[in-house]
């Protein structure tokens, strides 16, 4: 499915005389109006290929229709995604789920619609049909050297896919772990996972990252082998460079402050980047910045001054990425939204007058501290947000467009109605 540029101008506008004075009203507002401008047109996020139809849960899964049945059809709803908001364009593939039966023209299909391939995913944590091994009790920590043999295996033959599509990163997420007291050695399957990822590190070309992903609980109960920011730290710490970690929103425990785990790990260099979502209480995987949008914008206040004390590239040095499920809304409108989100805490945190807080920060003004965040939280960006999609020849207003010339009916005429996405 394509949109024809012409219906995005045509679309625009009618939009575009009452944009130019909010923008102008915006930009005259603040200092550096196009260095932020640069920033966002630059800032692109990749689209998870697991989140491209509709999640559930154990209880039930209500499908929307229409949705992809195969790589194919996801990488045209990542393109559909990208010509809507010009700000989502790369896809993070995970294998087994979206195996490419034919590299080249998959690579040359993403090309038509401006997509290049992110971090590619390995899987574990289920067991596929024809399977020898099964990683119910685990798999780089199971006791059974067989086992750790084969997920190992697995691992290196992502990064294979990774490689023949131009990726340049293995995203690693273990479900290992235990459901009861007593189950585990905690230390044996630390080692065992250590050493299963060292065959792993040792397996990446040398322009590769691996990203080591944490997580509090589930699907295990008890314990998670890469159970938070200090483990996954402590495996990429010994792994080497190559090893960062990975910050999923929704895999901490209630309350923890992200903000200063993503602070200190910047300060070690070695934050690999996101799997931006929103949660409520567990691994909600809820459009990014639904439920906390503030708790998103802090963490955007971090990742700027860091990314800045480090001279890093906001565009490339880190790996922004989307993780979401989607129970109630439809995947495509539930992603431009979250897209939008991020982009608003991205461009809340360029607002920061960093001088002016660290001043505070040294005369331990608490208050004007928070002033100087909440000032630029309070500053309605959405017009500099829709300057750079007009600059980018983006929708206006991605969602109502979307609707507007009825895409998922659509999709749906020319899918189906019972389709079912690979993924989550
Ligand atoms: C685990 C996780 C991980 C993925 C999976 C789809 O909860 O966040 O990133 O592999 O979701
Ligand atoms: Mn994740």
């Amino acid at each position: 499915m394509r949109i024809d540029q012409s219906v995005i101008n045509e679309h625009n506008q009618q939009y575009i005389s009452k944009h130019k004075d909010e923008f102008g009203y915006t930009a005259s507002r603040i200092n550096n109006t196009e260095a932020i401008l640069e920033k966002l047109i630059a800032f692109q996020i990749a689209i998870p290929s697991w989140a491209l139809g509709t999640g559930g849960t154990r209880f039930g899964r209500f499908s929307g229709g229409g949705e992809p049945r195969s790589l194919e059809e996801k990488i045209a709803d990542v393109g559909l995604l990208h010509a809507l908001n010009k700000s989502s364009g790369s896809i993070s593939l995970h294998i087994p789920w979206d195996i490419p039966t034919d590299y080249a023209s998959i690579k040359s299909l993403a090309s038509t619609y401006g997509i290049t391939f992110d971090a590619v995913n390995s899987n574990t944590f289920q067991d596929q049909p024809h399977q020898a091994l099964s990683y119910k009790f685990g798999s780089l920590q199971h006791v059974d050297k067989g086992v750790r043999k084969q997920a190992i295996e697995h691992n290196i033959d992502v990064i294979k896919h990774g490689v023949a599509l131009g990726s340049k990163a293995l995203s690693v997420w273990l479900s290992d772990g235990s459901c009861f007291p007593g189950q585990l050695n905690f230390s044996n399957a630390f080692k065992n996972t250590l050493e299963s990822l060292e065959e792993i590190y040792a397996a990446l070309p040398s322009d590769w990252k691996m990203y080591i992903e944490y997580k509090a609980f589930e699907p295990n109960f008890y314990s998670t082998t890469v159970g938070d920011w200090g483990q996954s730290y402590l495996f990429t710490s010994k792994l080497g460079d190559k090893a960062k970690t990975l910050v999923d929103l929704g895999h901490h425990l209630p309350n923890a402050n992200i903000e200063q785990i993503v602070s200190l790990l910047m300060m070690e260099n070695k934050l690999a980047g996101f799997h931006f979502n929103d949660s409520k209480y567990g691994d909600d995987d809820l459009t990014a910045g639904s439920i906390n949008p503030y708790q998103l914008f802090l963490i955007f206040n971090e990742l700027v001054q860091g990314m800045n004390d480090h001279n890093m590239s906001h565009e490339t040095d880190l790996s922004w990425m989307i993780d979401a499920s989607h129970n109630v809304k439809d995947p495509l409108e539930d992603l431009m939204q979250s897209v939008e989100a991020i982009k608003i805490a991205y461009a809340q945190a360029l607002l920061i007058d960093a001088e002016m807080l660290k001043s505070a920060q040294q005369k331990n003004d608490v208050a004007m501290a928070q002033e100087i965040l909440q000032n630029a939280f309070r500053t309605d960006v959405r017009p500099l947000l829709r300057e750079a999609r007009i600059r980018l020849g983006a929708s206006i207003n991605p969602i109502e467009l979307f609707r507007k010339v009825k895409l998922r009916d659509l999709l749906i005429s020319e899918r189906g109605k019972n389709t079912i996405a690979t993924g989550l």
